[in-house]
């Protein structure tokens, strides 16, 4: 079985993270979404608008995710990818070769962002209306 992982906050679900999620699940046989506690959020400097508990049960919902574990460090990857058996990590080329060391581990693959949407942008286009 091939198995993928992603990481990740998902505040405010939106079609740009459906998209994401759905690729990178083509990739393999298993999706793992590494979904941010609120405590790694304050260390990313990001306030989510939904809780950890919240967020996951969104995740969990959705038919091409598998499985859902916290991000609680940066440095947690590594150490995922032994513990379940990764074969490809995944995440928005906003972050292009930002985790190439993983290279040796498994395969790292960044897939194109989806344009236009963002839940900053959901945000500010809400406070505007
Ligand atoms: N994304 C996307 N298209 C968008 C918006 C987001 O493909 N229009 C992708 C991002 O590239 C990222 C993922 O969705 O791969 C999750 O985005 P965020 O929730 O903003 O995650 P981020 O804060 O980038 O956290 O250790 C990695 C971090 O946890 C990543």
């Amino acid at each position: 079985m091939k198995k993928v992982i992603t990481y990740g906050t998902f505040d405010l679900l939106h079609y740009g993270h459906i998209l994401l999620f759905q690729r990178a699940r083509a990739l393999g046989d298993h999706l793992t979404v590494a979904l941010s506690t609120d405590e790694f959020n304050t260390i990313k400097q990001k306030v989510a608008y939904f809780s950890y508990e919240e967020r996951k049960m969104m995740l969990e919902a959705i038919k091409y995710v598998d499985e859902v574990i916290p991000e609680q460090c940066w440095e947690q990857k590594k150490l995922d990818i032994a513990k379940y058996n990764i074969d490809v990590f995944v995440m928005g080329d906003d972050w292009h070769g930002k985790f190439d060391e993983l290279k040796p581990f498994c395969e790292v693959i960044y897939l194109e962002r989806t344009p236009d949407i963002s839940t900053t942008s959901i945000k500010t286009n809400l406070k505007l209306k």
